[in-house]
């Protein structure tokens, strides 16, 4: 189950391809202007990047999500940010395909899996985050159609998106009174928040998205009335073995540039990697993405094979991945002396871009309550 298969090989050696010849050699000056690059995206929707495990039939790549990780992690050494924005992307995208009527997927799927249209996720508010069950934003019914109010808080991709998947209440019965609904970019009545000024993910657009009474057609309710909060916990579970992934990605990448610089930055008489502490630092580093990388793809097989304990696995894989990807990208910078700390390096983004991936797709600590409490509500 560890081992790649051939076919696994060749597309994270495709995947590597692109990300290191379009993304690589961009990232720091997208990171720097603050650039969302909608034609590299597009790019990668040529490649099947923009529905990877969406079906064939409105242009996916049908492939699982042990494939996914791997497509993940390869983009995120050149760019976390960009390949979480592609996540996010895919998360609305298999939304569409699992969930959506045929009319839906028609209309939806083919512009975005070729990632000509571009999609946001909005579950968070102002006032709610970890408790996403509490949702206020509310969607009323109104002949052949609903209207949307309510305000959701950092969402990625907002302005630049054709298509928000919007969690909202239908009814005052907790998690089960939530719905989902597929509201257009250009829709009446929708707004944006100026995009936030954020530590890193700096290179993707995270804004308000805001809705003052937007009327949509009743038939882009997605599944039924009550299942919002379902289905949106289901599309997190991937979200979050592809975020994980991610950090994984930029964790490997600082290691494989520590390595490289300790052979040849030399000190006390030679390379530093005759300093024994240096190199220990490097193996631990290893041995913590390693051990992730383990955890991470047998989640995601467990969520390919709908085993019982996907959710537990997820959130497992999402904490040990996010927390060992952050803790390698810091150790990179320290190995790294005072260049670790110049921008030239990308070190210090690579740590900018990991640390939110500790607190979005639920934070770790939300990981560590779905854990717990498995344990102790049998
Ligand atoms: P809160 O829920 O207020 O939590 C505050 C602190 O309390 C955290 O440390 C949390 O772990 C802790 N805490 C809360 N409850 C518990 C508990 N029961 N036990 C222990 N600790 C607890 N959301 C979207 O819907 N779509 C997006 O596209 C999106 N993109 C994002 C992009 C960025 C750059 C950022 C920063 C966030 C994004 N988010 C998005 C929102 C993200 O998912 C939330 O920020 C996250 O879920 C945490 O919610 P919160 O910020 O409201 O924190
Ligand atoms: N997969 C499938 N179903 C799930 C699930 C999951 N991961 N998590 C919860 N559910 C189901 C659960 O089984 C239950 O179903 P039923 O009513 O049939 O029993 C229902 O959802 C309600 O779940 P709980 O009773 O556990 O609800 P509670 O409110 O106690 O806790 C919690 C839910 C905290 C686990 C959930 O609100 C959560 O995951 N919060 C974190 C929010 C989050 O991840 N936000 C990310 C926003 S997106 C983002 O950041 C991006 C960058 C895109």
């Amino acid at each position: 189950m560890l081992e790649l298969t051939e076919d696994q090989k060749a597309l994270a050696e495709m995947v590597r391809d692109f990300a290191t010849t379009r993304i690589a050699p961009n990232a720091l000056d997208w990171d720097e202007r603050q650039h969302f690059p909608v034609d590299v995206l597009a790019e990668a929707g040529q490649l099947g990047m923009g529905g990877i495990y969406a079906g064939e039939e409105f242009g996916g790549s049908a492939l699982t999500r042990s494939d996914a990780i791997l497509v993940f992690e390869e983009l995120a050494k050149a760019c976390p940010t960009i390949s979480a924005y592609i996540s996010i992307h895919n998360m609305v995208v298999w939304m569409i395909d699992h969930f959506g009527t045929p009319e839906q997927r028609a209309q939806w799927l083919p512009a975005m899996t070729a990632m000509q249209n571009l999609g946001s996720y909005c579950l968070t508010e102002p006032g709610i985050g970890s408790d996403a069950a509490a949702l206020t934003t509310r969607a009323r019914r109104d002949g052949d159609e609903y209207v949307l109010s309510g305000v959701k808080q950092f969402i990625s991709g907002a302005g630049t998106s054709a298509l928000y998947i919007v969690m909202a209440r239908t009814e005052d019965t907790g998690a089960r009174g939530i719905s989902a609904f597929l509201v257009p970019g250009d829709s009446q009545g929708l707004s944006f928040g100026p995009n936030e000024k954020k530590m890193g993910w700096k290179a993707q657009p995270t804004r308000q998205v805001i809705m003052d009474g937007v009327r949509i057609p009743a038939g882009n309710l997605l599944g039924a009335e009550g299942q919002g909060f379902s289905m949106a916990m289901q599309a997190l579970n991937g979200g979050r073995l592809n975020i994980a992934a991610c950090s994984l990605g930029g964790g490997q990448h600082a290691l494989e540039q520590s390595a490289a610089y300790l052979k040849e930055r030399q000190a006390f008489g030679g390379p530093l990697t005759r300093q024994e502490a240096l190199v220990f630092k490097l193996a631990e580093m290893d041995m913590g993405l390693e051990a992730a990388r383990s955890l991470l793809r047998r989640a995601a097989a467990a969520l390919d094979a709908k085993a019982p304990d996907r959710v537990r696995l997820c959130a497992m894989a999402k904490k040990v991945a996010t927390d060992a990807g952050f803790e390698a990208a810091n150790s990179a910078i320290q190995l790294h002396g005072g260049y670790g700390y110049l921008s030239d390096y990308g070190l210090e983004k690579i740590v900018r871009d990991l640390r939110v991936h500790q607190i979005l797709e639920g934070t770790n600590e939300i990981m560590s309550l779905i854990v717990g409490r498995g344990l102790v509500d049998k």
